[in-house]
Protein backbone atom coordinates (compact mmCIF):
# COMPACT_ATOMS: atom_id res chain seq x y z
CA UNK A 1 0.00 0.00 0.00
CA UNK A 2 1.49 3.19 0.99
CA UNK A 3 4.34 3.90 2.38
CA UNK A 4 4.15 2.50 5.84
CA UNK A 5 3.60 -0.93 3.91
CA UNK A 6 6.97 -2.79 5.19
CA UNK A 7 7.25 -5.72 3.27
CA UNK A 8 10.33 -8.21 4.09
CA UNK A 9 10.87 -11.86 2.98
CA UNK A 10 13.18 -14.56 5.07
CA UNK A 11 16.38 -14.28 2.74
CA UNK A 12 16.67 -18.09 1.34
CA UNK A 13 20.59 -17.11 1.90
CA UNK A 14 20.41 -17.79 5.59
CA UNK A 15 19.29 -21.37 6.30
CA UNK A 16 19.78 -21.70 9.69
CA UNK A 17 18.25 -17.45 10.85
CA UNK A 18 15.38 -18.74 9.03
CA UNK A 19 15.18 -22.05 11.23
CA UNK A 20 15.54 -19.90 13.95
CA UNK A 21 12.84 -17.64 12.91
CA UNK A 22 10.32 -20.18 12.60
CA UNK A 23 10.56 -21.79 15.72
CA UNK A 24 9.68 -18.56 17.23
CA UNK A 25 7.30 -17.95 14.97
CA UNK A 26 5.56 -21.81 15.96
CA UNK A 27 5.92 -20.76 19.55
CA UNK A 28 3.99 -17.44 19.15
CA UNK A 29 1.03 -18.53 16.95
CA UNK A 30 0.42 -21.54 18.98
CA UNK A 31 -2.03 -19.71 21.09
CA UNK A 32 -4.22 -19.33 17.56
CA UNK A 33 -5.15 -22.91 17.56
CA UNK A 34 -6.81 -23.30 21.49
CA UNK A 35 -9.04 -19.79 20.90
CA UNK A 36 -10.02 -19.94 17.42
CA UNK A 37 -13.58 -21.20 16.49
CA UNK A 38 -14.54 -20.85 13.20
CA UNK A 39 -11.55 -20.39 10.62
CA UNK A 40 -10.39 -23.79 9.15
CA UNK A 41 -7.13 -22.20 7.32
CA UNK A 42 -4.89 -21.13 10.12
CA UNK A 43 -2.79 -18.42 9.37
CA UNK A 44 1.44 -19.22 8.41
CA UNK A 45 4.17 -17.90 10.35
CA UNK A 46 4.26 -14.06 10.84
CA UNK A 47 6.24 -11.99 8.50
CA UNK A 48 5.60 -8.55 7.89
CA UNK A 49 3.92 -5.69 10.38
CA UNK A 50 2.15 -3.24 8.39
CA UNK A 51 1.28 0.11 9.77
CA UNK A 52 -3.02 0.42 10.22
CA UNK A 53 -3.35 3.28 12.32
CA UNK A 54 -2.41 6.26 13.99
CA UNK A 55 0.76 7.30 11.64
CA UNK A 56 1.94 11.03 10.70
CA UNK A 57 0.01 12.66 13.59
CA UNK A 58 0.64 16.31 14.68
CA UNK A 59 -0.06 17.00 18.06
CA UNK A 60 1.08 18.59 21.15
CA UNK A 61 4.61 18.23 23.11
CA UNK A 62 3.96 16.23 26.34
CA UNK A 63 0.02 14.92 25.39
CA UNK A 64 -0.95 11.69 24.58
CA UNK A 65 -1.67 11.47 20.73
CA UNK A 66 -5.57 11.56 19.79
CA UNK A 67 -5.36 7.99 17.69
CA UNK A 68 -4.02 4.86 19.03
CA UNK A 69 -0.72 3.32 17.51
CA UNK A 70 -1.96 -0.11 15.35
CA UNK A 71 -0.11 -2.63 13.11
CA UNK A 72 -1.14 -5.98 11.46
CA UNK A 73 0.98 -8.67 11.58
CA UNK A 74 0.24 -10.39 8.04
CA UNK A 75 1.27 -14.67 7.27
CA UNK A 76 3.07 -14.92 3.46
CA UNK A 77 -0.32 -14.60 1.95
CA UNK A 78 -1.22 -10.85 3.49
CA UNK A 79 -3.89 -12.70 6.11
CA UNK A 80 -3.68 -11.40 9.59
CA UNK A 81 -1.63 -13.83 12.29
CA UNK A 82 -2.85 -13.58 15.72
CA UNK A 83 -0.98 -14.20 19.09
CA UNK A 84 2.16 -11.89 17.93
CA UNK A 85 4.16 -10.10 20.94
CA UNK A 86 4.68 -6.70 19.75
CA UNK A 87 7.47 -4.97 20.89
CA UNK A 88 6.81 -0.53 20.75
CA UNK A 89 9.57 1.73 21.16
CA UNK A 90 9.59 5.38 21.16
CA UNK A 91 12.11 7.88 19.79
CA UNK A 92 10.86 10.70 21.93
CA UNK A 93 8.17 10.34 25.16
CA UNK A 94 7.04 7.11 25.45
CA UNK A 95 4.38 4.47 24.60
CA UNK A 96 2.20 2.33 26.70
CA UNK A 97 2.07 -0.51 26.48
CA UNK A 98 5.87 -1.24 25.25
CA UNK A 99 4.61 -4.37 24.02
CA UNK A 100 1.28 -6.11 23.07
CA UNK A 101 0.01 -8.43 21.59
CA UNK A 102 -1.64 -8.91 18.02
CA UNK A 103 -5.68 -9.60 18.24
CA UNK A 104 -8.05 -12.05 16.51
CA UNK A 105 -7.45 -10.08 13.28
CA UNK A 106 -3.88 -9.91 13.70
CA UNK A 107 -3.72 -6.04 15.02
CA UNK A 108 -1.94 -4.96 17.77
CA UNK A 109 -2.19 -1.49 18.97
CA UNK A 110 -0.19 1.19 21.67
CA UNK A 111 -0.52 4.56 23.02
CA UNK A 112 2.00 7.00 21.90
CA UNK A 113 2.39 10.09 24.21
CA UNK A 114 4.73 12.99 22.72
CA UNK A 115 8.16 14.00 24.12
CA UNK A 116 9.57 16.96 23.17
CA UNK A 117 11.03 16.56 19.77
CA UNK A 118 9.47 18.30 16.69
CA UNK A 119 9.61 14.85 14.25
CA UNK A 120 9.23 11.37 16.74
CA UNK A 121 9.29 7.71 15.40
CA UNK A 122 7.75 4.80 16.99
CA UNK A 123 8.85 1.57 16.03
CA UNK A 124 7.05 -1.38 15.91
CA UNK A 125 8.71 -5.31 15.90
CA UNK A 126 8.31 -8.66 16.80
CA UNK A 127 10.65 -11.40 17.22
CA UNK A 128 12.62 -12.74 13.96
CA UNK A 129 11.24 -9.72 12.00
CA UNK A 130 13.80 -8.19 9.80
CA UNK A 131 12.07 -4.37 8.83
CA UNK A 132 10.54 -2.99 11.49
CA UNK A 133 7.45 -0.97 11.02
CA UNK A 134 8.59 2.86 11.90
CA UNK A 135 5.67 5.73 12.53
CA UNK A 136 6.14 9.37 12.26
CA UNK A 137 4.95 11.79 14.14
CA UNK A 138 4.99 15.40 15.25
CA UNK A 139 4.87 17.56 17.71
CA UNK A 140 4.67 21.30 18.21
CA UNK A 141 4.46 23.49 21.57
CA UNK A 142 0.57 23.99 22.31
CA UNK A 143 -1.11 27.44 21.93
CA UNK A 144 -1.73 29.04 24.97
CA UNK A 145 -4.38 31.64 23.95
CA UNK A 146 -7.32 31.00 22.01
CA UNK A 147 -9.70 33.40 19.89
CA UNK A 148 -13.32 32.61 18.97
CA UNK A 149 -15.69 35.05 16.98
CA UNK A 150 -19.23 34.84 17.79
CA UNK A 151 -21.01 35.81 14.95
CA UNK A 152 -25.18 35.19 13.64
CA UNK A 153 -25.14 32.17 14.11
CA UNK A 154 -21.65 30.26 14.62
CA UNK A 155 -18.77 29.89 16.85
CA UNK A 156 -15.29 30.65 14.49
CA UNK A 157 -13.69 28.45 14.53
CA UNK A 158 -16.02 25.83 16.33
CA UNK A 159 -12.80 23.45 18.02
CA UNK A 160 -9.57 25.69 19.31
CA UNK A 161 -7.12 23.90 21.68
CA UNK A 162 -5.26 26.02 24.42
CA UNK A 163 -2.87 24.79 27.01
CA UNK A 164 -3.80 24.43 30.56
CA UNK A 165 -3.57 27.49 32.36
CA UNK A 166 -4.24 29.83 28.74
CA UNK A 167 -7.39 31.45 28.20
CA UNK A 168 -9.82 31.24 25.61
CA UNK A 169 -11.26 35.12 24.35
CA UNK A 170 -14.81 35.34 22.19
CA UNK A 171 -15.39 38.13 20.27
CA UNK A 172 -18.88 39.12 19.48
CA UNK A 173 -19.31 40.38 16.09
CA UNK A 174 -23.57 39.68 16.22
CA UNK A 175 -25.13 43.10 15.55
CA UNK A 176 -28.42 42.86 18.21
CA UNK A 177 -28.82 39.29 18.30
CA UNK A 178 -28.07 38.18 21.46
CA UNK A 179 -25.73 34.97 22.00
CA UNK A 180 -23.99 33.47 25.28
CA UNK A 181 -21.43 31.04 25.49
CA UNK A 182 -22.60 28.31 27.81
CA UNK A 183 -20.77 25.03 28.96
CA UNK A 184 -22.45 21.59 28.62
CA UNK A 185 -19.43 19.32 29.88
CA UNK A 186 -15.82 18.72 30.72
CA UNK A 187 -13.61 18.12 33.53
CA UNK A 188 -15.26 21.12 35.15
CA UNK A 189 -17.72 23.38 33.74
CA UNK A 190 -16.87 26.98 33.60
CA UNK A 191 -19.12 29.92 34.67
CA UNK A 192 -21.11 30.84 30.90
CA UNK A 193 -21.36 34.50 29.94
CA UNK A 194 -24.02 36.68 30.12
CA UNK A 195 -26.36 37.23 26.91
CA UNK A 196 -24.35 39.77 24.86
CA UNK A 197 -24.47 41.53 21.48
CA UNK A 198 -22.77 44.10 19.78
CA UNK A 199 -18.96 44.15 19.63
CA UNK A 200 -17.95 42.77 23.21
CA UNK A 201 -15.98 39.95 24.49
CA UNK A 202 -15.84 37.19 27.21
CA UNK A 203 -13.13 34.94 28.21
CA UNK A 204 -12.42 31.93 30.05
CA UNK A 205 -9.24 30.50 31.56
CA UNK A 206 -8.75 26.33 31.74
CA UNK A 207 -6.89 24.88 34.38
CA UNK A 208 -8.05 21.27 34.11
CA UNK A 209 -6.75 19.67 30.75
CA UNK A 210 -10.01 17.65 28.93
CA UNK A 211 -12.46 18.23 26.29
CA UNK A 212 -15.08 21.19 26.80
CA UNK A 213 -17.91 21.34 25.21
CA UNK A 214 -20.24 24.69 24.63
CA UNK A 215 -22.95 26.18 22.91
CA UNK A 216 -24.96 28.90 22.80
CA UNK A 217 -28.62 28.50 24.97
CA UNK A 218 -30.25 30.14 21.75
CA UNK A 219 -29.15 28.69 19.12
CA UNK A 220 -28.54 25.47 20.24
CA UNK A 221 -28.53 23.61 16.79
CA UNK A 222 -25.78 26.01 15.12
CA UNK A 223 -24.27 27.36 17.57
CA UNK A 224 -21.96 24.61 18.92
CA UNK A 225 -17.99 24.62 19.63
CA UNK A 226 -15.41 22.67 21.66
CA UNK A 227 -12.28 23.84 23.65
CA UNK A 228 -9.41 21.16 23.80
CA UNK A 229 -7.21 22.11 26.74
CA UNK A 230 -3.52 19.55 27.09
CA UNK A 231 -0.98 19.84 28.84
CU1 LIG B 1 -26.74 32.52 19.75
Amino acid sequence: MGAGSLRIAFPNVFLPPMTTIHAAVVLVTSGFFACSGGSSQPPGPPVDLVITGGNTQSWYFSNRLPTPLSVIATDPSGAGVPGVVVMWSASSGGVTPTQSTTDASGVATTIDSLGSSTTQSVTATFTGLAIVASFSEFGQAPPTAGAVAVTDFAFTPDSVVVQAGGTVTWTWNSGLTLHNVTFQSGPTIPSPSTDLSGTTTFNTTFTNVGLYIYHCTHHPISMTGKVVVVH
